[in-house]
């Protein structure tokens, strides 16, 4: 069993909804209960467009990382996501493996700390909420360290649930 880091984003159609679908999608398949941050409302990043809702949530699981991912792009689909989405195009929902444990790997497919998120305050600041003083694999540095290194965005903590 593995302590999973996964970001959940969306910046199209009824976002609320569509966090609250994984929110449930994760609870479900989640082997033990799940930690899931506030709703924070933040301006896209790089080429994307339209304000996100984003979060983040903490899941055990005892799948592999390759087979974890599959779950969450399955999902997505289910959801009504394109298999092959544009690059930067909007999203009803995107699902992001942050941290796997301790494992670091780079596949073809899978980048394992994922490769943006310690630039990302859309990740981090709701990261904080959840575990607020795990150190990370490879830089080994706090997230509160990340955040005050991070690219400052508009981003505001929302009054939403998930
Ligand atoms: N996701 C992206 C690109 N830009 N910006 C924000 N604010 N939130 C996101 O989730 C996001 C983004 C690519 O997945
Ligand atoms: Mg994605
Ligand atoms: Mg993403």
């Amino acid at each position: 069993m593995e302590t999973v880091i996964i970001a959940a984003g969306s910046n199209l159609g009824n976002r609320l909804d569509y966090l609250r679908k994984a929110g449930s999608f994760l609870e479900e398949i989640s082997e033990d209960e799940i930690f899931k941050s506030s709703i924070w409302e933040s301006e896209p990043v790089g080429a994307a467009k339209y304000t996100f809702y984003n979060s983040v949530a903490s899941i055990t699981t005892g799948l592999r990382a390759e087979e974890l991912l599959k779950e969450l792009k399955d999902f997505e689909i289910k959801c009504g996501r394109e298999a092959k989405p544009e690059r930067w195009g909007p999203r009803i929902l995107d699902l992001d493996i942050i941290l796997y444990g301790n494992l670091v790997i780079e596949s073809e497919t899978l980048i394992i700390p994922h490769p943006e998120y310690h630039r990302r305050l859309f990740v981090l600041l709701p990261l904080l909420e959840i575990c607020k003083h795990q150190k990370v694999p490879v830089s080994g540095k706090t997230i509160e360290a990340m955040i005050t290194d991070a690219p400052k965005i508009v981003i505001h903590k929302s009054n939403l649930s998930w």
